[in-house]
């Protein structure tokens, strides 16, 4: 077209000038010729423009598509930077949690705020199968009040719960809360479903450990947020897998370091924790009580009444320690019906008529064990009790300090039994 557009005139302006240098008289009169050439010309011109136009609305449909993309992969982006920070929080949340319930609590929170929608804040809780009593336990809440729940533990056999249990896989429901089958109803007492007027959708997620499935978070969000998590599996799959990493080697460190009978730490957590307490008395400039405590008489115990009522006694005195002293110190048992308590921070010596081992050894005293049902049994200990203090002792390990304790125990035996002994 460009060409067209030089070519024609040109051929008309030679021959406009071969007519002029032909015959100057008739020459102008035969100018005519050039007319249709000029028209042409004219025609292309137009045809050009026309042209042009069409190419800058295709042009412009192309940059409203261009802007549509980039727009989308904005989006896409800020949502995939969002995940990428939710994630990483989550992570590092996880693995600063010390046990399984603040894990549990980790986990409610955040996928809770992960579905919060400008129309309404969604409300999650997450339930642990016990797979004894085949049920699904309220374990935790974050924004969320557990007395509206029906009940605190939910049948493994509710097809809701059943189809996640076969399926393992994440399942929404969404707002159908006044409706004739509603998911949200299932989890409510009836009275307390309208509180959830703006949050009509549920969705379920499971949690999974060695291909079972563990405990599901139950999500009451709005509508939009369930859309999200159905559209995000792959972002929720990834949190689900953290989460039940986590919670996976919480309960193997739990099961590890706790003793099955009493429920007390076992002697292996006692060993590593003691020496973070001695550390932590160093750093702290503070003393540190080692309690070694042994039941009296205990063979006969089993000897009269059985095994068995020798396991009752073993766990009813775990729990009198336990009960006995603060939450920060270590109660374990070291062995058979033997138990070590640390107590930092505490310098336990005989002066003092409240020290936590003859409060523990009153108590013992003066409890009745009921034995085969009926019989009221006596039982007692005795308990060896050295001060790791400081500065002095801040080279005593572990091992000594359990010698030290435990020739005190001999001591209190030799002593005539249910007594304490103390460092001299
Ligand atoms: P002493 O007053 O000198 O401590 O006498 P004792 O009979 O308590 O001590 P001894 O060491 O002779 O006996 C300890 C008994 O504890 C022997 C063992 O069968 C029993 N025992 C150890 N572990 C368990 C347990 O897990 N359950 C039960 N029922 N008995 C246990
Ligand atoms: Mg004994
Ligand atoms: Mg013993």
């Amino acid at each position: 077209m460009n060409k067209l557009l030089i070519i024609l005139p040109i051929i008309g302006i030679v021959f406009l000038i071969i007519f002029w240098v032909i015959d100057p008289l008739t020459g102008p009169g035969l100018s005519v010729i050039t007319i249709p050439f000029m028209a042409l010309t004219l025609v292309a011109i137009m045809e050009r423009k026309k042209g042009e136009k069409e190419l800058a609305e295709k042009l412009k449909i192309f940059q409203a598509e261009k802007d549509e993309i980039i727009k989308d992969v904005q989006r896409k982006e800020k949502i995939h930077e969002e995940q990428y920070q939710a994630l990483r929080s989550f992570s590092r949340d996880l693995a600063a949690s010390l046990n399984k319930e603040q894990l549990m609590r980790v986990i409610v929170s955040t996928f809770s705020k992960l579905t919060h929608s400008p129309s309404g804040d969604s409300q999650c809780f997450l339930l642990s199968h016990d797979d004894l009593a085949h049920v699904f336990k309220y374990e935790a809440g974050d924004n969320f009040d557990s007395t509206t729940l029906k009940a605190s533990s939910f049948s493994a056999e509710d097809d809701l719960l059943k189809t996640i249990i076969k399926s393992k896989k994440i399942r929404t429901f969404l707002s159908d809360i006044f409706g004739g089958d509603s998911n949200i109803g299932y989890f409510l007492k009836e009275e307390r479903i309208t509180c959830f007027s703006q949050l009509g959708s549920l969705a379920l997620i499971p949690l999974i450990l060695e291909n079972e499935v563990w405990g599901i978070v139950v999500i009451f969000c709005h509508e939009s947020a369930a859309a999200r998590i159905n559209n995000e599996q792959s972002f929720y799959l990834l949190l689900v897998a953290q989460a039940s990493i986590a919670l996976g080697s919480a309960i193997h460190r739990g099961l590890a370091s706790i003793d099955r009978l009493t429920q007390l730490y076992n002697r292996t957590f006692l060993q590593k924790r003691m020496n973070e307490e001695t550390e932590f008395c160093n750093r702290q400039l503070l003393p540190l009580s080692v309690l070694m405590i042994d039941i009296d008489h205990f063979k006969e115990i089993n000897d009269t009444y059985g095994h068995q009522e020798g396991d009752m006694v073993l766990k009813k005195i775990a729990r009198i320690i336990s009960n006995c002293v603060r939450l920060t110190d270590l109660c374990a048992r070291y062995g058979g019906e033997e138990f070590v308590v640390v107590l930092p921070g505490i310098a336990e010596n005989s002066d003092d008529k409240f020290s936590i081992a003859e409060r523990l050894r009153v108590t013992v005293e003066n409890t009745d064990f009921i034995i085969l049902g009926e019989k009221r049994l006596k039982v007692t200990i005795s308990a060896g009790v050295t001060i790791r203090k400081y500065p002095e002792d801040k080279e005593t390990g572990m091992e000594e300090l359990i010698i030290r304790a435990d020739r005190l125990l001999y001591k209190a035996k030799n002593d005539g039994r249910n007594c304490v002994r103390y460092d001299a």
